[in-house]
């Protein structure tokens, strides 16, 4: 059978209507046949068929306690660091910063990490910001650590001639690795994918959960094996506060012989986008701000705190085991309903006004219920957190500069 009657048979088994109408009535049969027979469409059905599963708090959960930095005493805060310094001095640990987004609520087309700030009439760039962190873990502690950067398809190449072109900050090319993530279709919300204006059908990056995947497919995991490391700390590109070699925190973890911890702070406000850390069925877990409920926003303790108030900042520290553990895990799909423009069977395009498909992205934390433990360390909001997300207001730009200008006394 040629590939135009197996596309178009493939199309219509799998109630693409959109896509057979654009089939038909397209010039470019060809090359639109081959990248039908070459799509998964089990995958797709898959996908739309769960768009609607629960992440909602299933099975017990309740609030779960963590240690407070603050209130680690002087022999303990010494002995952890020095233990968390010579792991790092060893060249036994990395850091991976997940830089696949795409920074839509900053209304930024680039890479997040190339948005500019203006500090003081200082210009410094998000990835800039992230090497000075790495640098300034050198001249204390006496090693470059090994520096992993998570990008999208959509976003790798520019990310990489941007390092290139500002000569990696001084940071040593050879400790900085890039690798990419893989991609997911949009799907409308009658289970069509969607077409760009190339005819050829619309992916997205498949969430920040897709980093241990990526991990082994890029051999990147192997990379890590070979170099004997053993800790790897897991964080976003948009947190410019993002403490990332704390050798307390890695000491306190290996003394406490944990496979992982993770950082949290005080949520700020009960509305506050962050996911919260909780028990999920006696395990540590973290439920997103887009699956918590009103009651698990809202409810307040005893003490009249917030009963879910630790909140996750995306820093994870994993054993190089747990790291293993978690590319094996198969995660589920969260769906978010976006805006996403697309080639109508009328061969027209179609800018919605409103959100008219689905995203799907998996989160880092689904993987929790693999580890046998986590420890969580409340850190200093002011010193470790200063998210980058929307254009203006919360966690924006001018925000985290405040808090970046505050810390640093500037
Ligand atoms: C994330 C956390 C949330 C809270 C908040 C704090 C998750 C799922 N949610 O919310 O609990 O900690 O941050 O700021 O972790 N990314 C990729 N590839 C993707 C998607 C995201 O690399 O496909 C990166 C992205 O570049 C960013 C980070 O993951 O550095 C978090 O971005 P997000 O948009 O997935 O999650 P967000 O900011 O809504």
């Amino acid at each position: 059978m040629d590939n135009i009657l197996k596309a178009k048979e493939i199309l219509t088994n799998n109630n693409q209507t959109n896509l057979l109408n654009i089939f038909e009535k397209t010039n470019k049969k060809q090359e639109l046949a081959e990248e039908i027979i070459h799509t998964d469409f089990e995958q797709i059905n898959r996908l739309y068929s769960n768009r609607d599963y629960k992440f909602k708090a299933e099975g017990n959960i309740e609030p779960i306690t963590c240690i407070d930095k603050n209130k680690l005493s002087q022999i303990e805060y010494k002995v952890y660091d020095e233990i968390g310094k010579d792991i790092v001095k060893k060249d036994k640990y990395a850091v991976i910063t997940m830089a696949g987004g795409q920074g839509t609520r900053l209304g930024f087309p680039g890479p997040k990490g190339t948005y500019k700030l203006n500090i003081n009439g200082n210009e410094k760039y998000i990835f800039e910001i992230l090497a000075d962190t790495l640098k300034r873990s050198k001249e204390e502690i006496g090693n470059y650590v090994y520096w992993y950067i998570m990008t999208s398809v959509e976003n790798n190449d520019e990310t990489v001639a941007f390092f290139e072109k500002n000569n990696y900050f001084g940071y040593p090319k050879e400790r900085v690795k890039f690798f990419t993530q893989k991609v997911l279709p949009l799907i409308d919300f009658n289970g069509n994918v969607l077409i760009d204006k190339d005819l050829k059908i619309k992916y997205a990056s498949d969430g920040n959960g897709g980093v241990f995947d990526a991990l082994k497919k890029s051999k990147m995991l192997d990379d890590m094996i070979e170099k004997d490391i053993n800790w790897i700390y897991v964080c976003g590109v948009d947190n410019i506060m993002a403490n990332m070699v704390d050798t307390v925190f890695l000491g306190l973890t290996t003394s406490k012989k944990m496979p992982s911890a993770s950082k949290s702070v005080k949520k700020a406000y009960p509305e506050e986008k962050v996911g919260i850390f909780c028990k999920k069925n006696g395990k540590p877990a973290i439920i997103e701000y887009t699956d918590m409920d009103d009651n698990m926003i809202y409810e307040k303790n005893e003490n009249g705190e917030l009963k879910y108030g630790e909140s996750n900042i995306l820093g994870h520290l994993f054993n190089i085991q747990a790291l293993k553990d978690l590319s094996d895990h198969e995660f589920n799909y969260h769906s978010a309903k976006k805006k996403n423009c697309y080639i109508n069977s009328n061969l027209e395009e179609v800018i919605p006004t409103e959100p008219n498909s689905y995203k799907f992205e998996s989160f880092i934390f689904d993987g929790f219920d693999t580890l046998s433990d986590m420890i969580i360390l409340r850190v200093n909001r002011e010193e470790e957190f200063a998210p980058i997300k929307n254009e203006t207001g919360k966690d924006s730009p001018e925000t985290a500069t405040a808090i970046y200008k505050n810390y640093f006394k500037i």
